[in-house]
């Protein structure tokens, strides 16, 4: 998506001026994860725009192969506008708890409306910030498993999806819940909830309970405990979490202020992790417990600019390390890291710490992490 940034602080009414930038949740992992020398394919739909244009050259631009990104000369390229609160935010390294926030908390703040300023109701008062979104009928929404190629998504290490793309449209749930879904030369399959809130309407079939559905269906996956709350209506801290979603191999609870959880099975394979104390779960479905680790990680605290992109931030941090087959603990810092670099930008992307930083960082013992 193309994202608007305000000028100055205040009401969208009352903002002045907007600065072009680029967003997008999946775009913002796939930078990252370029920005760190990962090849890195990004497939989805823009308009035959010059924001369609934008987007595509300045995501190539950053190292991501974007020769599967359809055009489409019917429809245009998604874009939205937010605002910044008037009041200072300070977060911590997760992101969480800004009225945007989308760190390690969920991001679900984000989202007031889904198409031109519908449902965005009464003006904000002062400190909420304001995301108006632009994007019914945009080229995304109109991506369906028929506009997809399968092979040029399947042909990668791990599957990153986000929640967004789910709330976009009918075509865009069938093509999550295919992408999801069991098939032959499927790749891990990574998936980040990002429920926001504007983009669901809960009376219709596709409430944001489909989203557990389609956690279910993956390998790993990223999830706001503020989120959990407001989609699923689940509360109790992390292992209350994992027991609603025992299925993925890989849970990480991003508990905002406090840090993140991560749950990894043992026998989850390539991204399994070999640190930690074991300790026998519920989860591993009838008559067999599978064994897992769990870690918990606390944030950093930084001086916040932007929340919005901080969570995408934590999702390639964690998945980089996963890559490069990082012990799980350091999978969580890199993830801390990355998204307090992106917390530190007003817009979505930041550029990643360097490596080399952030592997000694990450390899801190525990009484100097924070
Ligand atoms: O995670 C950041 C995204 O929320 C932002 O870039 C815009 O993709 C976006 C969305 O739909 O909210």
């Amino acid at each position: 998506m193309v994202t608007f940034l305000p000028s100055r602080a205040g009401r969208l009414a009352d903002v002045p001026s907007f600065a072009r930038a680029i967003g997008g949740a999946e775009s913002n992992v796939a930078c990252a994860l370029a920005g760190w020398g990962h090849s890195v394919r990004w497939v989805s739909r823009v308009g035959a725009d010059g924001f369609g244009d934008h987007l595509v050259e300045t995501i190539a631009a950053q190292g991501v192969d974007v020769r599967h990104v359809g055009r489409d000369p019917q429809r245009p390229t998604g874009i939205y506008f937010r605002t910044d609160g008037e009041r200072p935010t300070t977060l911590d390294g997760s992101g969480a708890g800004s009225a945007s926030g989308s760190g390690s908390g969920s991001g679900s703040g984000a989202g007031s409306a889904s198409g031109p300023a519908a449902g965005s109701g009464p003006g904000p008062g002062p400190g909420t910030a304001e995301v108006v979104y632009y994007r019914a009928g945009s080229a995304a929404s109109a991506m369906s498993p028929r506009s997809v190629d399968l092979a040029a998504v399947d042909d990668a290490e791990i599957l990153h999806l986000t929640g967004i793309t789910a709330a976009l449209s009918p075509e865009c749930l069938e093509l999550m819940r295919v992408l999801t879904g069991p098939r032959a030369g499927r790749p891990l399959v990574s998936f980040d909830v990002n429920y926001r809130v504007g983009l669901w309407d809960r009376a219709r079939e596709g409430s944001p309970r489909v989203l557990l559905d389609l956690a279910r269906g993956c390998d790993l996956v990223f999830a706001g405990e503020d989120e959990a709350a407001a989609a699923w209506g689940v509360t109790g801290g992390p292992y209350a979490l994992r027991e609603l979603l025992p299925e993925p191999a890989v849970l990480v609870v991003k508990q905002g202020a406090q840090g993140a959880t991560a749950f990894v099975r043992e026998d989850a394979g390539a991204v399994s992790g070999t640190d930690g104390p074991q300790v026998a779960g519920g989860t591993g479905g009838l008559g067999s417990p599978a064994r897992e680790t769990v870690h918990s990680v606390p944030a950093l605290r930084v001086e916040v600019a932007g929340a919005v992109g901080a969570g995408d931030g934590f999702a390639a941090g964690f998945l980089s390390a996963t890559l490069r087959g990082l012990p799980v603990r350091e999978r969580l810092r890199h993830g801390h890291l990355t998204a307090a670099a992106a917390l530190t930008v007003p817009g979505d992307l930041a550029e990643p710490p360097p490596r080399d930083l952030a592997d000694r960082l990450a390899a801190l013992d525990a009484g100097e992490w924070g």
